[in-house]
């Protein structure tokens, strides 16, 4: 770890100016760090072990990927314990976390807004006074049904004020239609609520420039964005990888100051997992990671 990093105790609590993540005292911050993969599948590198490693390479966030549908949360509730370990662990490294409520093949996120009510009721009561936790609210909406207007904007306008009775500064992160990539839809017709970022989520071997000019636009718009996931694989996590694409997007981001997770610290046989298959849970070493892994452990300290 270099003498440029700097978490929580540093930055402080985090806000939104125009389209740019600010800390406490008003300087510009950018995160940069991994996304756990499914946490009812790989709980053990969301750990303390895990997350330092990452810390140790100059990652100062860690967000944590609860699916909801796919043996997730919705069926089997005590994942919220091993998601609250896994915020405890983060916070204790001073870094920020990020709690993910991971829609995927649920593609909707009023399917499940009673639940989702709940579990954010309950995360940010626990953690209402605590400068580090980051919230968001829906990972992926998806379908062609699933709209900004019908969908995902009355969702978050649902979720938000849940959240904001403990938490009423907290940075909230809300998921757009088409996997997080149309951002310039809901920049065109933006919550009217302080303190969110809309989610940027990319796949260097499926998405380049067609998808950097939604951004551009969104940001053009005065949109605030937080690349909350992102993957060197195709869009299906596998395949490749494609890390000249990577270096594009990654040079993309860093010179509009967007924050980043990567997807995804687990040692699942997929070209987007950072570890290979058998990595023990944490303290790695190049011979752990994969090719992703190596590449992308090397950028957390980049500017
Ligand atoms: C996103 C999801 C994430 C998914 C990755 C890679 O989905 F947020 O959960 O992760 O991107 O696809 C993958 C894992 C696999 C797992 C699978 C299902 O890597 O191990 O089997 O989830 O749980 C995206 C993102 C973009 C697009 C499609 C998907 N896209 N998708 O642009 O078409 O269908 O999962």
């Amino acid at each position: 770890m270099n003498s440029d990093w700097h978490g929580i105790s540093y930055h402080g609590r985090l806000r939104v100016s125009g389209t740019r993540l600010m800390d406490e005292n008003g300087r510009d911050v950018v995160l940069h760090g991994m996304s756990s993969h499914g946490m009812q599948w790989y709980p053990h590198f969301a750990r303390l072990q895990g997350i330092q490693t990452t810390k140790t390479m100059g990652a100062n966030v860690f967000r944590i990927a609860m699916y909801t549908d796919e043996g997730g949360y919705l069926t089997k509730k005590n994942i919220a314990d091993d998601v609250i370990k896994a915020v405890d662990d983060t916070l204790a490294l001073d870094m920020y976390a990020i709690i993910d409520w991971h829609i995927l093949h649920d593609n909707n996120p009023m399917e499940h807004i009673r639940e989702a009510q709940d579990f954010f009721e309950m995360m940010s009561g626990r953690y209402a006074n605590e400068k580090g936790v980051i919230y968001e609210i829906c990972n992926e909406p998806n379908g062609p049904e699933v709209t900004w207007s019908r969908c995902v904007k009355p969702y978050a306008e649902r979720v938000i004020p849940v959240i904001r009775r403990h938490a009423p500064e907290a940075l909230i992160l809300v998921g757009c239609p088409t996997w997080s990539q149309d951002v310039d839809i809901c920049a065109e017709d933006p919550l009217d609520c302080s303190n969110i970022m809309y989610t940027l989520h990319f796949y260097a071997g499926t998405h380049g420039d067609e998808l950097r000019e939604k951004c551009i636009k969104a940001l053009g718009m005065g949109a605030p964005i937080f690349a909350s996931e992102w993957g060197t694989s195709a869009a299906d996590g596998n395949g490749g990888v494609f890390l000249r694409e990577s270096d594009v997007w990654l040079d993309f981001l860093s010179r509009n100051g967007i924050s980043w997770c990567n997807w995804s610290l687990a040692d699942r046989d997929e070209t987007s997992a950072a570890l290979r298959p058998g990595a023990p849970d944490g303290g790695w070493t190049s011979e752990h990671l994969s090719e992703s892994g190596r590449y992308v452990f090397s950028k957390f300290a980049d500017k």
